[in-house]
């Protein structure tokens, strides 16, 4: 595989001003005939016209006007020798989307006929300048059997539709902005539509459509009305406003990821959008609230400003991503939002960014660029946007968001070209920041305090410790406030000057101190509130400070983060323990710390269950100097156990306190309510105890909504009993033909901790609700185990051996999920011994695979490095 490089980027030769399409749906067989206004956009002499395309059968060729044109066929293009500088091309081909299984280009879901074209599918429709950089007014017409795909649908207005000769029929769309082809989508099939609409701030009329399998129409009011939420929301907080005259999103089963923002034509994995309190729980309700977000506000953030390249990924996914986590926070707990976004960036960007395909938000090469569609780019890329929002306020944001739409509006920029907007807006001078496009890793600060009685001072002193000798500083802002023994905040003054009780400096050096005064007593330190900027807090902070800012922090982040840092220390402790064969013994400090916690009254439900929560796995793993999943999962049982027998009649009495209604409503509180509910009963099913298994199994029979119904088997998953059996058993019963509810059980047995051996993911492939080719079975049967660390981690290699294997078959027909399945061995560097050598041989049996795909020899063979 070659590798691209950033610094060899140049603007295109020729660009596309307007796109014809034509395509002729049969059985056997697609055609699509490309009608392309082609125009010289370099100086001199005339080069050749490079048109991408790659699966496709040629069949003709012609230049409007022209009696021949000399062309060049090969793997991967079509070489055009133009004769004039403007010039209309006819070309046809045809594809064959019903053994595309690779789901990128035109392909199959079930009976639909569906497209996926970013970053680069569109050369697998037809031959194209298939970059970013052109950007171009497409009007398609779809001809198709009217009985098979009664829906045509593609990007813009529907101008023109008819029935044709022979059972056939027709449509005609037009997208009047131009896009780049990655914007691109067609849906043909027999679908239903559930309709709503929605009025924007000009008043105009917008009609909303949501197309479905037959039978689904009761799971699309959710994304109707999170839809209507994020129209209003980008109205309101960024004044923007939907530009075409319909809004249309389609559901399907089989997508490589979660959602696409094609021009006024979304399409959805329909994971991701579709719900009803039956069968999605909570968390698919906020992520479908979300996802929902994140792909409207790419209508501006994205569709009307694109990527020059796709370098540039994050100029359009790290800022979208950032604006629809502030939709969440404006419309839930802004404070729990916070918690949860971080830890899943913790759990996801640190550690790709701690392993062997570590990149910077702005990568300056790749192989494959869909590997970059990484928490790193989207994550760690919103992280990067939300410094800047920190440093120069929500005004100052807002004015430079107008600026970017001013000055790019219809263009494809770089990310320099959206810092350019903020700097200009905020009077601020951003070279330095830009670092944090161009540098990977996660940066260590390192933070030394001193009290000085004196004085009357308090000092805190910021050493950065870079990933690499070759990085540079970051410039970085710190949110910090002071707490006195009280648990009072204090006035922070420097230099004579007052900033309040809570002020944001910035980090511009390797090592910068700064000196609050009038400090008369020696102050405890909340620092990074918010979790201000994407770093490792290194602070020596007692085991009786944290539980002080447990109880006292007034920034919710950070008292849920001092939680889980003494948490972190007392399951240090522990694995110390029985590494060296001694009975462990939990800490009093910390479980009166979260005792107090959980009765506290100055904290909601919501935010106790996160905070009474034990760190995750894969975020104590991260911190240990010798890589022990086994061990590390042990003590967290060890304390999750002696948390809920210290608190046993308080979770068992409030287990039920807060009954919410019988009617499920999805709102903040009442999620709050219910993940506490659950949360009860998931330390109380660690007691082994009959009475809460029973608990647990009314839970799970007498649930109207499957959030309670799927808490409760979850929490029988932890035990071994009959009821955990038959609750299983009743599962698939009722969920095995529906093809998103099913995941669910798939993927609660694959993360067991204790169960899920392989055996047991050989024995779940082959029921009959099971199937490869679908992604998202792909991702809750082996993307689960390959995230289940103590069991892929086996000491016997055969959970290495096992997603090898499913990479090697996964390779053959659809590369993009076999390489993010390949990402599961990102520990590499981190093992030793033997273990290493099993993980070895497995990644090197991929190696030497015949017709390995790119995608996933840069992962393997990176990984190897
Ligand atoms: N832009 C798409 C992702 C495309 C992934 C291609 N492998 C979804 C999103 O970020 O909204
Ligand atoms: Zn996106």
């Amino acid at each position: 595989a070659n590798t691209i490089y950033l610094k060899d980027y140049q603007k295109p030769d020729y660009l596309i001003s307007k796109t014809e399409l034509t395509i002729e749906i049969f059985d056997e067989c697609t055609r699509v005939s490309s009608r392309l206004h082609i125009n010289k956009n370099h100086e001199g002499e005339s080069k050749d016209l490079i048109l991408n395309g790659e699966n496709l059968s040629f069949i003709s060729l012609k230049c409007v006007g022209e009696e021949s044109i000399a062309y060049d066929l090969s793997d991967k293009t079509l070489s055009v020798t133009p004769k004039r500088d403007d010039f209309i091309l006819e070309i046809v081909n045809e594809v064959d989307p019903k053994n595309n299984k690779a789901l990128e280009g035109l392909y199959q879901s079930g009976d639909i006929y569906c497209t996926q074209n970013e970053p680069e599918g569109f050369r697998k429709i037809c031959y194209y300048l298939d970059r970013s950089d052109v950007m171009s007014v497409f009007t398609t017409r779809i001809e198709a059997d009217k009985v098979m795909f009664p829906r045509l649908l593609s990007n813009g207005n529907l101008v023109d539709s008819g029935a044709m000769p022979e059972e056939r029929h027709y449509a005609v769309w037009e997208d009047p902005f131009p896009k780049p082809c990655y914007l691109f989508a067609l849906v043909a099939g027999d679908l239903a539509k559930v309709e709503d609409k929605f009025i924007t701030k000009s008043g105009r009329s917008i009609p909303l459509q949501i197309f479905v399998d037959h039978g689904n129409e009761d799971r699309c009011d959710h994304a109707l009305e999170s839809l209507k939420k994020s129209m209003k929301w980008d109205e309101d907080r960024f004044g923007l406003e939907y530009d075409l005259d319909l809004y249309m999103i389609v559901a399907v089963d089989a997508f490589n990821m979660g959602a696409m923002e094609n021009k006024g034509l979304n399409i959805f994995n329909s994971t991701c959008a579709l719900a009803n309190p039956e069968t999605a729980t909570d968390a698919n309700f906020f992520r479908i609230e979300s996802i929902i977000a994140h792909e409207y506000f790419h209508n501006w953030t994205g569709n009307r400003v694109t990527c020059r390249d796709w370098f540039q990924l994050t100029l359009k996914e790290g800022l979208t991503v950032f604006r629809d986590q502030e939709f969440s926070a404006d419309l839930n707990s802004r404070a729990v939002c916070r918690i949860e976004d971080v830890r899943a960036l913790r759990d996801s960007q640190f550690v790709e960014d701690a392993g062997p395909n570590a990149h910077p938000i702005k990568p300056s090469s790749y192989m494959e660029i869909n590997n970059f569609y990484t928490p790193t780019v989207y994550e760690k890329g919103a992280e990067v946007i939300r410094m800047i929002h920190t440093m120069i306020g929500e005004d100052n944001f807002q004015l430079g968001m107008k600026k970017y739409f001013d000055l790019f509006d219809g263009q494809a920029v770089a990310t320099e070209d959206f810092v350019h907007s903020m700097e200009v807006a905020s009077g601020r001078d951003f070279k330095q920041f830009k670092r944090w496009y161009s540098q990977s890793g996660t940066p260590i600060i390192k933070v030394d305090s001193d009290f000085d009685q004196e004085a009357d001072t308090y000092t805190l002193t910021f050493t950065q410790k870079l990933k690499n000798v070759s990085h540079k500083a970051y410039h970085l802002p710190v949110k910090l406030g002071l707490l006195s023994s009280a648990g009072e905040e204090l006035e922070l003054i420097m230099q004579g000057k007052s900033y309040g009780e809570e002020t944001v400096v910035e980090l511009h050096t390797e090592s910068q101190s700064f000196v609050f005064e009038g400090i008369k007593e020696k102050p405890v330190a909340s620092l990074f509130r918010g979790f201000s900027a994407p770093i490792i807090l290194d602070m020596e902070t007692t085991r009786e400070e944290l539980a002080f800012l447990l109880s006292y922090d007034s920034d919710s982040f950070n008292r849920y983060e001092a939680g889980q840092r003494l948490a972190k220390l007392e399951i240090e402790s522990l694995s110390q323990a029985l590494k060296s064969n001694k009975v462990p013994q939990v800490d009093h400090l910390v479980l009166d710390a979260f005792s107090k916690l959980l009765r506290s009254a100055n904290a909601d439900e919501a935010f106790k269950a996160l905070a009474f929560s034990v760190p995750s796995l894969v975020s104590i793993t991260e911190q240990q100097k010798e890589f022990s999943p086994g061990v590390a999962q042990e003590a967290r049982e060890i304390l999750a156990h002696a948390l809920a027998e210290a608190n046993e009649d308080y979770l068992s009495e409030h287990y039920n306190r807060y009954s919410t209604s019988d009617a499920y409503v999805f709102n903040a509180v009442n999620m709050g309510l219910r993940s506490f509910k659950n949360m009860c009963l998931a330390y109380l099913l660690k007691l082994d105890k009959s009475e809460y298994v029973s608990l647990a199994q009314d839970q799970y029979d007498t649930s109207a909504n499957l959030t309670d119904r799927f808490a409760a088997l979850l929490a029988l998953l932890q035990t071994q009993t009959k009821a955990r059996d038959e609750a299983l058993e009743h599962f698939y019963d009722t969920w095995e033909d529906d093809a998103i509810v099913i995941n669910k059980w798939f993927a609660a047995q694959a993360s067991s901790p204790k169960s899920a051996n392989v055996q047991l993911i050989q024995s779940l492939e082959k029921v009959s609700a099971f199937d490869i080719q679908n992604p998202n079975k792909v991702r809750c049967l082996y993307g689960a185990f390959a995230a289940n660390l103590t069991q892929f981690h086996k000491e016997d290699g055969s959970g290495y051996s096992l997603i090898a294997n499913k990479i090697i078959e996964l390779n053959s027909f659809n590369p993009q999920i076999a390489a993010g399945l390949s990402k599961a061995f990102k520990k590499f560097g981190a093992l030793k011994g033997e273990q290493k050598d099993l993980m070895k041989q497995a990644l090197e049996t991929i190696l030497e695979v015949d017709n390995l795909s790119p995608d996933v020899y840069e992962i393997v063979s990176k990984t190897l490095k």
